[in-house]
């Protein structure tokens, strides 16, 4: 019989405030930069908006059902920061409005049986603070504005979240919207794409206010709330697995290169307390130095690791892409077949054992318990099927059965250690720069009507974690307490 996963394994389903919610304007929500970037012309490719998205915080009450009719047992969203203090700083008004929407969220979701998994920043940056001192870009502000919000969310959500995660891809936030430009707030040296940025330094500057935000935030959440609350905080990082092209000893090389880009950028200083040594080889004092105080304050500054994941990319090198590792990213092999299934977005195939390689990779450099906090495939030109071919969604179903499959060997044969798998996304929503086209839910949103329909991802993952995860009691599974409050073999939590 095929060996399970233990029962407390969390399983769920994963969305972002903004690419959900709608409601720009409601009971007091400030605009945060993604309002501003998205209504530009020309920032997304269809034109559109999340001013309406799929109408979640309108719909609450109604996803939420679908939710429990699901049977996750977990549920992971982020709070729009612009919601509950709409200018967002440290000594800008509370909305009290904002943080009862929340606070009933999560209180429903609890009646329902739904673990609340919460983002803390999922790119939405308050408009306010943007304008005020240049967010991201200015450390000590920043810092200290973040510092506040978290300690408001944990004041009065913390008694019932016990799942926090800090920052939802910082990569993304850096790169994508202070160095490609493609993101909110859209800053690039491109001139073509933004009067003003400079792409050479902003992103590493950003980084790091991001990683010594994160580590404030956490220390405050252990000096002050962890003993009472007893929850779990960490990052999420997004991380695709690098894999060498050939096996020639030049690509092994660049594809670790890739990968302390994107991926060590983050984590290493974050696990193991500095920068990845070639990041600071070819950025030199481009790449901000962590201070004494600030080094202490970020290594260990993680309960676990969240990993974000959605391809594997075979890497060479050459190129001048600072952003990859100045490395080339491939799909196609040496013998110019393809790695695995194209998905509708030009970055995403399909390649479970690139999955399991990553589980790898990542458990035994950090040594960290993982949950993996998004995975996800968007089919190609679902957007243009009739609903009920887009509801017979096999090229996901596969990549799903690939992912979950590699996520079983990667337990039992392999010893990660993994606590948690979440599917993105529960539903269709605002794909940020690629509008609506782009649908990654495993339910489908009709967004004339805002119909939600589960796809046939969905029953897969209801069906596949009902039978792959032992029921509580279950014999031959050892008795031990985990996180959030029990004591782990390796002592991180
Ligand atoms: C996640 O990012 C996000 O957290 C989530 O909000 C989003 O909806 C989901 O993925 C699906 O996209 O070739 O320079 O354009 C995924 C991480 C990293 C994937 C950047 C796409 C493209 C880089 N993303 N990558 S680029």
């Amino acid at each position: 019989m095929a060996q399970k996963l233990p029962s407390d394994f969390l399983w769920g389903m994963a969305t972002a405030s903004y690419q959900i919610e709608g409601s720009p304007d409601a009971d007091g929500r400030g605009p945060s930069i993604w309002d501003t970037f998205s209504h530009l012309p020309g920032k997304t490719l269809d034109g559109l908006t999340g001013d309406i998205a799929t109408d979640s915080y309108r719909l609450r009450d109604q996803d939420i059902a679908l939710l429990k009719q699901y049977g996750v047992k977990s549920y992971r969203f982020s709070i729009s920061w612009s919601r509950v203090i709409p200018l967002g700083g440290r000594n800008d008004p509370i909305n009290e409005k904002g943080i009862k929407w929340y606070s009933d969220l999560i209180d429903e979701l609890l009646e329902a049986g739904i673990v609340p998994f919460v983002t803390l920043y999922h790119w939405d940056l308050p408009q306010a603070l943007h304008d005020r001192y240049g967010g991201w870009l200015n450390k000590d502000e920043i810092v200290a504005d973040f510092v506040n919000y978290a300690r408001l969310c944990f004041e009065r959500f913390g008694d019932r979240v016990k799942y926090w995660l800090t920052f939802n891809e910082p990569w993304c936030i850096s790169i994508l919207g202070y160095g490609r430009g493609v993101f909110a707030p859209g800053r690039s040296s491109d001139r073509t794409r933004s009067p003003e940025g400079d792409s050479r330094t902003e992103p590493w500057i950003v980084g790091h206010s991001v990683i010594v935000a994160h580590a404030s935030a956490v220390k405050l959440y252990r000096d002050e709330f962890k003993s009472r609350q007893h929850g779990v905080i960490g990052i999420t990082l997004n991380g695709d697995m690098a894999l060498p092209w050939d096996d020639s000893e030049e690509c092994r090389q660049a594809a670790q290169h890739a990968l302390d880009v994107a991926i060590g950028w983050f984590a290493d200083p974050v696990y193991l307390g500095h920068y990845p040594p070639f990041m600071r080889q070819f950025l030199g004092d481009r790449l901000p130095t962590f201070t004494p105080e600030e080094e202490k304050l970020v290594k260990g500054s993680s309960d676990f690791y969240g990993m974000n994941t959605y391809t594997t990319n075979l890497i060479r090198p050459g190129g001048d892409d600072e952003f990859q590792g100045n490395v080339q990213y491939t799909f196609t092999r040496p013998d110019g077949s393809q790695l695995g299934t194209q998905a509708h977005c030009a970055w995403l195939q399909t390649y479970p054992e690139g999955f399991r390689a990553l589980l790898n990779y990542l458990w035994n450099r950090y040594h960290m318990p993982i949950y993996v906090t998004e995975n996800g495939f968007a089919v190609k030109n679902e957007n243009n099927m009739p609903l009920e071919q887009a509801l017979k969604d096999t090229d996901r179903i596969e990549y799903f059965k690939g992912n979950c499959e590699a996520l079983v060997k990667a337990v039992h044969e392999d010893g990660v250690d993994l606590r948690g798998y979440f599917p993105w996304s529960f539903l269709d929503n605002f794909e940020w720069a690629d509008g609506y086209q782009t649908r990654f839910g495993v339910t489908y949103v009709d967004y004339a009507t805002q119909k939600r329909y589960p796809k046939e991802s969905a029953w897969f993952l209801v069906n596949w974690f009902k039978e792959n995860v032992n029921s509580p009691k279950s014999s031959g599974e050892p008795r031990t307490s985990r996180i959030p409050n029990g004591a782990v073999p390796n002592g991180h939590i």
